[in-house]
Order: C-alpha cells, then structure tokens, then sequence
C-alpha cells in the first residue's frame, strides 16, 4: 500500500471523526464515563465507554480568522488508551 493511499485513508478517518463530533449535538451526546469522548465514537474506536481515557492537552491553538468553524482547530490531545494503541483527539471551534 502505497504512503498516499495510507494518507488518503488517514485524513478520511480523522474527518470522519470530525463530522461525528460536529454532527452530534452537544445535548443529545452521552458520554458515559465523562471524558469527553462521546459513547458512540468510543465504541467507533473500540474503547471502553465506561472508563475515562486519560489524554493529555499536547496543543492550544488560537482561532483563525476567515476559518471555517468545522476546521478551525482550537485543541489536540494525545493518550494511551491500550496497549499499543494511542488517541489523537482534535476540537475544533465548533
Ligand atoms: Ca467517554
């Protein structure tokens, strides 16, 4: 497999996972273990729903103006959550 397809694969994940985070109202989101993660996208990345994934803020980003909400990065964190599995967790302004 080719680097491309791997990146071409890699932005579809992460934007997926943006459009799951930005389509869910914030009322209606449970987040059973209160990390912030909703249930649903945690079952998304088979973790645990019911135990709060510890990730640390490695980035804080001012907004940019003329930025599309949806794409304006505002905050990134990054954790173990297994193992050898690690979670990048981007919010964007809205
Ligand atoms: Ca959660």
């Amino acid at each position: 497999m080719s680097c491309h397809r791997v990146s071409a694969i890699a932005v579809t994940l992460i934007l997926w996972l943006f459009s799951v985070l930005v389509s869910c109202p914030v009322a209606a989101v449970q987040d059973s273990d209160g990390d912030s993660l909703p249930d649903a996208v945690e079952r998304q990345l088979a973790t645990d729903p019911n135990f709060a994934e510890e990730l640390e803020l490695v980035g804080e980003f001012p907004t940019k103006e003329g930025c599309p909400p949806e794409f304006d990065v505002t905050k990134v964190y990054f954790g173990n959550v297994a193992q050898d599995r690690w979670l990048c967790r981007a919010l964007q302004l809205r």
